[in-house]
């Protein structure tokens, strides 16, 4: 393929842009790549580059786009609520109307303030929690994301008491020194701290669904017992819903595994596509929020009407019937045409999929946590990249990502997938 004009754009956008991108994950560095693909233009399923190639894209705005691209009614309600104005620092009525789709949706949540990003909402999150137990701590998993919040980007400390270390420069040890580190899908390491700190941790935070170690789902007892361990010690449990938010089902993780979250955080898909974020709770800890309460968080661009029109739509064709079946039949189509493919070459995959989200490491065994993602062939996915990029098809330009897919993606393009995937697999044999 030809990437003439991606390479002159990248060595423009390089004098202008650290490393060229808005977000690092864009920069293709993390399947070793030197330069990223700029995006021309998309509808449906589809992406072109600058340089005219055309791909079937899985990584869709890394979630919002469970619609597809550019999808008729999203750009008409976009179209026609911009006519009457962008943004007025003022309340609008659909706000009103994105909030009570909210609340409809995931019975754990009486209100829900709108925000501009899963960053803000899981850094307010976090800030609420705090205000309503009157505690410091926190608790975070390694090989899970929530946003570039300072308190939240740790690494865990050396030993399970140690409070994490900061995985950015930038951010001081005072940040970081009530953030403390468990680990995903194993129960017992949150329990011994809670030994260690019995009263003074305000919230746990989880993506009930792990999307950005690559896709690793919650084992059987984990968020059961995250909630009786939340429950047992007065602690909030936050579920950070950005990705798996009216993805893995309409009402989220709360809905597919039937759990209740303290907090919700959500984003990506209720912008349609524009920028947003959001986070909601039982009314008597958002009363904390100001101005009703002392929490203070704000926001220019919150609740702004392109992005709630945007959200709005596209939760109201969320609701059609048959959509999750038909998001989870279009996933489980990709994941058995990656395996088969897989199998047929003996070359050790596993895909990990919840619903319409899955991820395919280069791993002989399961992956349920860190350790086993870290012990998955990122060179070898490097390389399958590259392989699947050049022949049109477009995934995630890291191995601890998940793909998506879309309602605009049928079981034709997936199995078509599969077939590349199959000649890179033959490749390495
Ligand atoms: P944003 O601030 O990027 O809108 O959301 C942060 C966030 C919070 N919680 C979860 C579970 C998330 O996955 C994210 C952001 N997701 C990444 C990709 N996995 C965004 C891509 C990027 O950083 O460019």
């Amino acid at each position: 393929m030809n990437h003439k004009e991606s390479m002159r754009l990248h060595q423009e956008a390089l004098s202008v842009i650290p490393g060229g991108v808005n977000s690092p994950v864009r920069s293709f560095r993390g399947v070793g790549g030197s330069y990223p693909i700029f995006i021309q233009k998309a509808e449906g399923s589809n992406i072109w580059d600058v340089d005219g190639n055309k791909y079937l894209d899985l990584v869709g705005s890394w979630g919002p786009l469970i619609l597809g691209h550019a999808h008729p009614q999203i750009i008409k309600i976009i179209e026609e609520t911009a006519r009457g104005g962008t943004s007025f620092g003022a309340s609008t009525e659909r706000e009103i109307h994105l909030a009570s789709l909210i609340v409809d949706a995931f019975p754990s949540i009486d209100m829900v303030r709108l925000v501009n990003s899963g960053t803000e909402a899981t850094m307010s999150a976090i800030r609420l929690a705090r205000a309503y137990t009157k505690r410091k701590k926190i608790i975070k998993f390694t090989g899970c994301y929530h946003g570039h919040n300072d308190a939240l980007l740790v690494e865990a400390g050396s030993g399970l008491a140690t409070a994490g270390i900061p995985s950015s420069a930038g951010v001081p040890e005072s940040l970081t020194q009530d953030t403390l580190v468990a680990e995903y899908n194993h129960l017992s390491s949150v329990e011994g701290l809670f030994e260690i700190y019995p009263k003074e941790i305000a919230a746990i935070i989880v993506e009930p669904v792990a999307g950005n170690m690559g896709v690793v789902p919650p084992a059987n007892d984990f968020l059961d017992g995250l909630r009786r361990i939340a429950d047992d010690h007065g602690t909030l449990l936050i579920l950070d819903e950005v990705i798996t938010g009216f993805r893995i089902a309409y009402g989220g993780a709360q809905e597919r595994y039937g759990i209740d979250a303290d907090i919700t955080c959500l984003g990506k898909i209720i912008g349609g596509g524009l920028p947003v974020g959001a986070y909601g709770a039982r009314r008597d800890i958002m009363e904390h929020v100001a101005p009703l309460g002392p929490m203070y968080q704000a926001g220019t661009l919150s609740g702004n009407p392109l992005a709630v029109a945007a959200g709005l739509e596209t939760l109201k064709i969320l609701q059609q019937p048959g959509t999750y079946d038909k998001l989870e039949e279009l996933g489980l189509t990709l994941e058995r045409e990656l395996l088969s493919a897989a199998q047929e070459s003996n070359t050790p995959v596993t895909v990990n999929r919840v619903g319409s989200m899955l991820t395919s490491f280069f791993h002989p065994d399961p992956v349920s946590g860190w350790k086993a993602v870290t012990g998955s062939d990122t060179q070898l996915y490097a390389r399958f990249f590259h392989h699947m990029m050049e022949r049109g098809v477009y995934m995630a330009p890291s191995a601890f990502e998940s793909a998506f897919i879309s309602l605009a993606h049928t079981d034709q393009q997936l199995t078509e997938v599969g077939q590349i995937a199959k000649s890179f697999f033959q490749e390495i044999r």
